[in-house]
């Protein structure tokens, strides 16, 4: 079974328009939002979470967690749909909020995209529940396949605190051809895809939860060329490997259509005894003239 649908918010003058859906697999790559555009200009072809992987301090695992349909469940506040679409906030922070609830086991999972007026995109996964008895960490890949403006310009770039000027601002990196990265919260690491005719891009900073890279899951972003074959919707990897670094073959990023993995690492103690529901998610800002 999936849901589907059409989002223009606000109604009447709206600033955020997209597709969304939720499926089964071999789409189980939780809700997926497409063609999604920001004040008429299209920010991303689609935005997917096709893999959330658990490893365990113990015996148990590791598992790939999906997130689809049939492990959805209605809430209060949505007791008729999966899906929920509901308003929140008020002014420049007020944002249209889609999300899905899951059980799978023992875990209780909410998965929400937040959009808000002021263009800032909020990708969250919230987990509680404890399947085995020991420490864990769920590695929670999201998928966001920008297309700015519709066209194939995009440029992937890096902050750092340390870094000079190349053109593109103070500490701002441009990557010419694929690449991986972790996280440096020290030079306050940071990354952004850019369109190089309009300057519109986002800025794509870690949460203050998001953790990083281990040797289970050794990356925390990867910028590659898209290619549809590269879009395996729910069979990316699988419990025991991520598989992107299939993808990473240098090939050319400058001025093409890019996609970014960027991964959460959401650790949880088994003192919490399953009751500590944080959230990971990065917070996506929009940069330029919008
Ligand atoms: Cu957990």
């Amino acid at each position: 079974m999936s849901e589907s649908g059409r989002i223009a918010w606000p109604a009447g003058q709206p600033v955020w328009t997209f597709d969304w859906r939720l499926a089964d697999s071999p789409d189980e790559e939780g809700i997926v939002v497409l063609r999604a555009a920001y004040r008429g200009h299209q920010v991303f072809a689609k935005v997917s979470l096709p893999s959330l992987r658990v490893q365990y301090d113990g015996p148990c695992g590791p598992y790939k967690d999906p997130l689809n349909h049939d492990n959805s469940h209605p809430t209060r506040r949505c007791p008729r749909t999966r899906v929920c679409a509901y308003a929140s906030g008020s002014g420049a922070q007020s944002a249209l909020n889609l999300e899905s609830y899951h059980t799978i086991g023992a875990y209780r999972l909410t998965h929400r995209w937040v959009f808000r007026a002021d263009g800032v995109v909020l990708p969250r996964l919230f987990s509680a529940g404890l399947q085995c008895p020991f420490d864990h960490r769920h590695h929670t890949y999201w998928r966001f396949d920008f297309t700015l403006d519709g066209v194939p310009r995009d440029l992937g770039l890096e902050y750092n605190t340390y870094a000079p000027d190349e053109g593109w601002g103070a500490g701002w990196h441009p990557f010419r051809t694929e690449t991986s990265r972790v996280k440096n919260p020290a030079s306050r690491r940071s990354w952004a895809v850019l369109n190089k005719d309009s300057g519109r891009g986002y800025h794509l900073l870690p949460g203050p939860n998001d953790g990083t890279a281990d040797a289970f899951s050794t990356s925390d972003l990867w910028l590659l060329r898209y290619h549809g074959s590269e879009d395996r919707h729910g069979r990316q990897g699988s419990a025991a490997a991520d598989g992107l670094g299939a993808y990473l073959n240098g090939e050319d990023t400058d001025g093409q259509n890019l996609v970014v993995w960027y991964c959460g690492h959401l650790v949880h103690h088994v003192s919490d005894a399953g009751r500590d529901r944080h959230a990971v998610g990065p917070d996506l800002v929009p940069l330029g003239p919008w």
